[in-house]
Formats: structure tokens, C-alpha cells, sequence
């Protein structure tokens, strides 16, 4: 039996669903805690992304620790850059700044990228018209629950892709975050999603559109051991390095985010000063968990939108049609991922 066809039995999770959802005939999404409404996708990306994923996914296990299922791509090729550009142009983006303290030392953190998330935990949902209900009474939820932030809906544009990428992995998400690389200044630094509120072993799909770039990964340090592979994966081996292209997928799960790291370094020249989106779809179990992607990814800067060169602050109009205020450039310094 060829591997592919023994992959496919031992994961038999990669179907090719057709769901169908509304174009752009219906109305943008909308929201009271959106700055401004998302429009529907429209219709020549819809139809084929129906279609999706493209190729079938390959099965990486072969280090200790490691399940990913890697669809390269996942979205067909013929709609992934449209898809980029939409996306790009119409969602809203931070560039969120904040203070960690370890010990007795603060440091501010500048992200240095482009974020903004959608969603809410599975204590809540949201009803069609937008309110958020206990998930259990179906009652409305609490005041309290959510006392840093105010959740909101995945807009249409997302929610296809993300019941797609359920029905193809078999796994059900609640949340997405999307990341914005402006270039290659910008950056994530090695990390886990491996965050308590995502419950144990969480299976993580995530997307990428527009330029190409590395995602590394490396085993997390273990203890001292005599066992050889322990020692081989302490050492300073090469990471696993996947060259994400437009349209690429890589679903992390098993112990993928207890046992191993990720980033995108920094790159100098090639295509990443063309820009790149990643989308990731995750489940969160509690409400921290929304408290916390909320503030990570949102904070309490400005709005900023892609004016069709670059991103800029949005909200700031001086008169119909000129929204240009301040140029927004990659230009923080990464001082380290603290997305706990
Ligand atoms: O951009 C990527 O591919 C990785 C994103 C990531 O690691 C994250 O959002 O946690």
C-alpha cells in the first residue's frame, strides 16, 4: 500500500464538502463593535472556494512529538491571490502594543505585525442579529463575562472558510485570528498556542495567502536525559523550516503545541515585501481565553485599513473620500511573542 493511501486510512478526515453560502448579493457583515462593515466574498471566490482544499493534505509525523497535516495548497491557486487582496482590503488590522512584567521587570512589547480576531468561547454564542447568548440557558450572558472586551461575530467572508476547514479536519472552531505581514520586517517569534483555555492537544489550521514565507519549528527544550533523541532534539539541530505559499494550510495538532514551537522569522528581500495573510482557526473553551485573544490582537490602539497601497488609520476622514492621516510602516521591534 502506497504511504499516501495508509496516510489517508490512519486520517480519514480530509473530505471534500461543498457548503453552500450566500455571495455578494446579501448584506456586508456587520456589527456594533466593527468599525466598519465586511463585505460578502464575492461570487468568483465563493464558487470555487466551495471546492477547497485543492490538494490533499501530507501527513508530517515523522519527529517526536510532531502531527501536522500539511494541504499545499488548500485554497485553489486560481482564487488565492483575489482572496488575499479581499481580505487585505476590507478587514481591519492593529498594530497592538503592550506591557509584559517578568519578575520585577516591564517591558513594552510592540507586535510587529498586522493582527485582528473574531469570535467568541464556547460558553457564548451569537445569535444571527449579533447578541451573544449563554451557550448552556440560552439566555443572554452575564455583564460580567467578557470585562476587557467586546467579542465579536466572524464575518461572512471567514465563517465560509471556517466551516470548510471543519467539515475537512473534522474539528470545530470558534475563533480567528488573522495575522498581517507587511514585510519581512514583520514577524511572529517562536511560541506555542498551547494556552490552557484551548483545552489539551488543540488542533490549530492555519492558512496562508500572498508572499511566501518560512515557518519554522523546533522541538521545545526537554530535560536532561541518556535517551539519544532527547539529546538530539536539545541540541541545536536545524528546525523544521515549511515554505508557506499562497494558499497553503498547515493543521497543527496531537501534542504539535505542548511539545514544539513555531515562528516566521524576519526575511530580508524575495517576495515578502508583497505582503502576506495568515488565518488561524482555533477552538477557545473559556472565556479568558476571549479576554485574552481580544487584547493580544485588538488592544486599545487605533483602526487601521488598507488604503490600497498601505495600511493607515482609519476613522480620521477630513472630507469625503481622503482618510489618510498617518502612514503606518513596519518599523517595531520585535522583542519577543507574549501572546501567553
Ligand atoms: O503566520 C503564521 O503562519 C503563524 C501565525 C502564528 O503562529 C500565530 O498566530 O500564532
Amino acid at each position: 500500500m502506497s504511504k499516501r493511501t495508509l496516510d489517508s486510512f490512519f486520517n480519514p478526515v480530509q473530505k471534500k464538502t461543498k457548503i453552500s453560502l450566500s455571495g455578494s448579493k446579501d448584506a456586508p457583515s456587520n456589527h456594533h463593535t466593527y468599525p466598519f462593515a465586511i463585505p460578502q466574498l464575492p461570487p468568483e471566490i465563493t464558487d470555487i472556494l466551495n471546492f477547497a482544499p485543492e490538494a490533499e493534505g501530507k501527513v508530517i509525523n515523522d519527529q517526536p512529538d510532531l502531527d501536522l497535516l500539511y494541504f499545499q495548497p488548500y485554497i485553489p491557486s486560481s482564487i488565492s491571490t483575489p482572496l488575499f487582496e479581499f481580505l487585505r482590503g476590507e478587514l481591519f488590522f492593529y498594530r497592538v502594543k503592550y506591557k509584559i512584567k517578568r519578575g520585577p521587570i516591564e517591558t513594552d512589547i510592540n507586535t510587529p505585525r498586522f493582527t485582528t480576531v473574531f469570535g467568541v468561547d464556547e460558553t457564548s454564542t451569537f445569535t444571527p442579529q449579533g447578541d451573544l447568548l449563554d451557550a448552556t440557558s440560552n439566555k443572554p450572558i452575564p455583564k460580567d463575562r467578557y470585562k476587557t472586551c467586546k467579542p465579536r461575530p466572524i464575518p461572512a467572508c471567514l465563517d465560509l472558510l471556517r466551516k470548510l476547514t471543519e467539515a475537512a479536519t473534522d474539528q470545530q472552531y470558534n475563533f480567528c485570528l488573522v495575522n498581517y505581514y507587511a514585510s519581512g520586517d514583520d514577524s511572529i517569534s517562536y511560541h506555542s498556542d498551547d494556552e490552557r483555555f484551548l483545552g489539551v492537544d488543540p488542533a490549530i489550521a492555519s492558512f496562508s495567502l500572498g508572499a511566501k514565507r518560512d515557518f519554522l519549528m523546533k522541538h521545545k527544550p526537554t530535560p536532561p536525559s541518556d535517551d539519544k533523541s532527547t539529546a538530539a532534539m536539545n541540541s541545536e539541530t536545524k528546525p523544521l523550516k515549511l515554505p508557506l505559499g499562497s494558499g497553503d494550510m498547515v493543521l497543527m495538532r496531537g501534542t504539535t503545541q505542548s511539545k514544539w514551537l513555531h515562528s516566521i522569522p524576519k526575511r530580508k528581500g524575495g517576495e515578502s515585501g508583497n505582503g502576506r495573510i495568515n488565518i488561524t482557526f482555533r477552538r477557545a473553551m473559556v472565556a479568558g481565553g476571549t479576554e485574552n485573544y481580544y487584547r493580544y490582537n485588538v488592544g486599545d490602539g487605533d483602526v487601521l485599513k488598507w488604503d490600497g497601497k498601505k495600511m493607515i488609520v482609519w476613522g480620521e476622514k477630513k472630507g469625503p473620500g481622503e482618510g489618510v492621516e498617518k502612514e503606518v510602516k513596519a518599523e517595531d521591534v520585535d522583542k519577543g511573542y507574549a501572546g501567553l
